[in-house]
């Protein structure tokens, strides 16, 4: 059940699509406040196209990908031939942030610098460099398709305002632009921005950990809901985990029990699967390639992945990476 928003529910606010130069909303500034931004409007983009997932050769397989941070290096599996590569990006304290920025159709490795809120990411195509300041130390990068132009636009979540600062890439003409902010979760929450309501672009969204409850902001009307799902100690994971969903479902990871619990946002069904131990870190994906998200895990001290196959229930297991490394499939 999707509840609505009540308004004894202080701790998010409505505020608009920001019609301002790129300049005015430099989050490296503090140009803006949110008493310059609050009730401006309502909130309105032009969400059109659809999501990619991660997938580094084009296949749309997820690839086994680690990045280690003691050497700042990428280690790849391709899943279309197998083959590997490494290569070196970011340093010890980057934050990794893979996805498709550019028009090449491969995910670009990129990495968010904290300390200097820079997002430097190689093209995967001309190997160029783009090194673009978004951002400041304490930000969470919550990299989506904000604009619905098909590439990944650069964003971060700054937990002591709650605001979003998003950065919209602009390959298409017919897409939105301009750089917006958007309040929206409190510090201590958990952004997990994805496309809940299945109009095919990614919601700004939060998953709070002191309760449970998911606060999506639906990009197809600009309406929210609050869902509970999950329990404190949870790791979210949205997914695609059934066949025939339009949205992104609702699903939490709960180490204690390994149990992935999903609650289907189009229909509002519950179902679990045992998946993994204490240790893991949770690495859901589309391995195999069929649409639809497979429950798997990395575990650290082996470096083995444990997955799932949606397709036909199989379940495999493939060795890549050690302790210490970051997944990033
Ligand atoms: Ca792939
Ligand atoms: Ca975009
Ligand atoms: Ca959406
Ligand atoms: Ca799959």
């Amino acid at each position: 059940m999707h509840l609505r928003f009540e308004p004894r529910r202080q701790c998010f606010r409505r505020v608009a699509h920001l019609s301002l130069e790129k300049s005015t909303i430099n989050p490296n500034t503090s140009a803006l406040s949110k008493g310059d931004i609050a009730g401006a409007g309502s909130l309105y983009l032009p969400w059109t196209t659809h999501r990619r997932p991660v997938d580094y050769d084009f296949d749309s397989r997820a690839d086994f990908a680690v990045w280690r941070r003691s050497s700042a290096t990428w280690f790849i599996v391709n899943s279309r031939t197998g083959t590997t590569r490494e290569k070196q990006w970011g340093e010890f304290t980057d934050v990794p942030v893979p996805a498709e920025y550019n028009d090449d159709f491969n995910a670009d490795l990129a990495i968010f610098r904290p300390r200097t809120g820079e997002w430097w990411v190689t093209l995967s195509g001309s190997g160029q460099t783009v090194i673009t300041q978004w951002g400041l130390q304490g930000d969470v990068p919550v990299p989506a398709d904000y604009n619905g132009d098909g590439f990944a636009d650069r964003a971060v979540w700054r937990p002591s305002e709650g605001n979003w600062y998003v950065l919209p890439s602009a390959f298409s003409a017919s897409s939105f632009r301009q750089p917006f902010i958007q309040q929206w979760g409190i510090e201590g929450d958990v952004p997990v921005p994805a496309d809940y309501d299945g109009d095919g672009l990614p919601d700004i969204a939060i998953w709070r950990p002191s309760d449970g409850t998911w606060w999506v902001m639906r990009s197809s009307d600009g309406s929210f809901s609050v869902t509970q799902w999950g329990l404190p100690g949870d790791i979210p994971v949205p997914g695609y985990y059934h066949s025939g969903g339009r949205g992104v479902d609702f699903a939490v990871w709960r180490p204690s029990e390994g149990n992935w619990y999903v609650r289907q946002s189009d229909d509002d069904a519950m179902w679990s699967q045992q998946w993994g131990v204490r240790t893991d870190i949770p690495a859901p994906g589309d391995y195999d390639g069929d649409g639809i998200t497979d429950f798997a895990v990395w575990r650290p001290l082996e470096g083995n992945w444990f997955v799932i196959r949606s397709s036909n229930r199989s379940t495999f297991v493939r060795q890549w990476g050690t302790v210490g490394d970051v997944p990033v499939p």
